[in-house]
């Protein structure tokens, strides 16, 4: 009977460990995203210590699901997160093993096809669906000449057709068909969607990121939560935990607050109270020998 009690819960260890290696996309879960000390250098590479610390997210086959087309075909992906207050910044690095057949055009708007990176974000965590306004669909992509694009479908586009963000800063580099992807997305790309987003500490969306996978004849969503729904979506508050560059303290020479003791000044005596006390004490002689 122990016996049999050990191997069931044996099995049952091994049935909850593939479960949570099969867990694939995460619902509801709570992430920060740290302030960046120094904004990072939008050029589509890491240089340094610009993305330390930042929030980061790994896409892949164990965290991931495949909303569309096949899981198996999953890039490993890794995105990072950070904020200023003029901003927010994204960071992408996907290791992509397969060439899209499909490459956009510059200032297409819609860039959802082929290769590529999205994230939908409601600044309203209780909303979901896709009416215009409600969330923000970003793409982002190397378009034809290997030229970083990005636009958004929900509240600079029509929600059938994306548009370009001008405001947005993106910047690309590819290695064969692995490509890394930076992007500033300044405070006047949150202000226009019905419920804006203020970027300050303590403000909190539902995002979902997605990588676009083409692997030659189909194009796979790859999205690392739930799909058009904030509010199962995974939340993101921004906080002051520092990332990215921090500027060493300066090196001048430190000034040493010096504690002068000074002593107590010596008591002194004005010497005509001295004169003064001894006449009363000579005085007192005087009369105590009278007395006698
Ligand atoms: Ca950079
Ligand atoms: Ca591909």
């Amino acid at each position: 009977m122990k016996k049999l009690f050990s191997l069931l819960l044996a099995s049952l260890c091994v049935v909850s460990m593939a479960v949570a290696a099969n867990a694939g996309a995460t619902m509801d879960e709570k992430r920060n995203i740290p302030m960046a000390a120094t904004a990072p250098t939008i050029d589509g590479v890491i240089t340094g210590d610009e993305w330390d610390n930042a929030l980061t997210l790994k896409l892949n086959k164990d965290t991931c699901d495949a909303v569309a087309g096949v899981l198996d075909t999953a890039p490993d992906a890794t995105f990072y997160w950070m904020w200023n207050y003029e901003g927010l910044y994204f960071f992408a690095d996907v290791k992509d093993s397969t060439a899209s057949p499909v490459v956009h055009p510059v200032n297409n708007g819609s860039y959802n096809s082929g290769d590529g990176i999205q994230f939908c974000i409601y600044p309203d965590v209780t909303m979901s669906g896709n009416a215009t306004g409600d969330l923000y669909f970003w793409s982002l992509v190397v378009a034809e000449g290997g030229k970083a694009e990005i636009g958004e479908h929900f509240v600079f586009g029509t929600g059938s057709a994306g548009a370009d963000v001008e405001d947005a800063v993106v910047a690309c580099t590819q290695n064969g068909s692995s490509y890394t992807i930076e992007a500033f997305m300044p405070c006047v790309c949150w202000e226009s969607s019905n419920m804006p987003i203020t970027v300050v500490e303590g403000t909190t969306f539902a995002m979902t990121n997605v990588v676009m996978e083409h692997d030659g004849t189909t194009q796979s969503l790859i999205i690392d939560s739930s799909w058009f729904d904030g509010t199962t979506a995974n939340k993101y508050t921004l906080t002051t935990d520092v990332a990215g560059h921090v500027d060493a303290p300066e090196t001048e020479a430190e000034v040493v607050d010096t504690v002068v003791d000074t002593p107590a000044a010596p008591q002194t005596f004005d010497a005509g109270v001295i004169a003064a006390v001894a006449a009363i004490v000579s005085a007192a002689g005087y009369a105590i020998s009278k007395k006698r």
